[in-house]
């Protein structure tokens, strides 16, 4: 992360906490994809801070700054996106056109294939090729995946997948899908058709405490503010319950994480710093929030 740099040298060279300062360190925020509203709301916060706390050099105001957006990030901390134990583990990846889904599904089934079994399931039907990308993966990978024709329907390929993981006690399935841009109402019937999948498998499989379904919303970082908008009409459609973020090797500046974490209560789960199978990481709040602030 280059921007890191520069919050380092700001908050370096500056040796006051006057109000251009702090303007200033709104400016930096805004350019460092906070977003406006949450880049006012930080600073604001971080300035009667200092002077309640009688805080009067930029290093202590660091230091503060790193606590407030720890607690950004800590109260979008969820329990229920945990994998289940017992449960099969099902991960819906969904997102924008060319986020980076099918790499992720891909670099999830490389992360969990060292400790278990997963199955990736090619939920994106609509291109030929993007089946034959997953099936690549898969086997290179020597993860098996679950594939139907192009134009199928993506519902039908995830209940081959639960079967075909009841069968071959296979854990978690990872399904991809396609990153057209959804309308609302389209991405919301596309779900229901699944969540409704989902159900039936349940019933029939008799145990309905068994199937964990989790969906997690890819974005690229690299988008910056169009990557914040993306997640606000996903999630005023559905419930995500986290978010994979690709593209953090780039140009990406990574503020995005605490307007996600404070504006919508997203947690930020997985970071992805490259496109091979090992750029995928989990997310450890306290170092990136290191990084972030030029810490190390
Ligand atoms: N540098 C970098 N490139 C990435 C990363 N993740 C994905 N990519 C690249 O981004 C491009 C798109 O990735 P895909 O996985 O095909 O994206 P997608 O969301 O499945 O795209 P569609 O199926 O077209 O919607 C590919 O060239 C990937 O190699 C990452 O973390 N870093
Ligand atoms: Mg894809």
């Amino acid at each position: 992360m280059k921007f890191s740099e520069k919050l380092k040298s700001f908050f370096g060279i500056k040796n006051e906490l006057t109000d251009e300062f702090f303007d200033d360190l709104l400016d930096l925020l805004v350019e460092g994809d906070f977003g406006v509203s949450l880049a006012s709301q930080s600073v604001e916060e971080l300035q009667v801070r200092c002077k309640k706390e009688k805080i009067t050099t930029p290093e202590k105001a660091k230091e503060l700054f790193r606590m407030i957006l720890h607690a950004y990030i800590a109260n979008s901390v969820r329990e229920d996106n945990q994998f289940r134990d017992g449960a099969l583990n099902v991960i819906l990846l969904l997102g924008v056109n060319g986020v980076g889904k099918t790499t992720t599904a891909a670099k999830l089934a490389c992360l969990f294939s060292k400790e278990a079994k997963p199955l990736l399931a090619a939920g994106d039907t609509f291109r030929a090729a993007a089946i034959d990308q997953l099936v690549i993966h898969g086997e290179r990978l020597g993860v098996r995946v679950v594939a139907h024709k192009q134009h199928g329907d993506t519902a039908a390929v995830i209940y081959d997948a639960l079967e075909a993981a009841r069968a071959g006690n296979y854990n978690p399935l990872i399904a991809d899908t396609a990153g057209r841009m959804h309308t609302k109402s389209a991405l919301v019937e596309e779900l229901k058709k699944i969540d409704r999948v989902i159900e039936r498998f349940k019933t029939q499989d008799g145990s309905a405490k068994a199937i964990h379904y989790l969906k997690y919303l890819v974005l690229d970082a690299t988008t910056g503010s169009n990557a914040f908008v993306q997640a606000e009409t996903f999630s005023e459609a559905i419930r995500i319950d986290g978010v994979v973020l690709t593209k953090m090797d780039s140009s990406a500046k990574g503020g995005i994480v605490f307007a996600l974490a404070a504006k919508l209560c997203l947690p930020v789960l997985f970071i992805c710093d490259g496109e091979k199978y090992e750029n995928l990481k989990d997310f450890d709040a306290e170092k990136f929030i290191q990084t972030f602030l030029g810490f190390e």
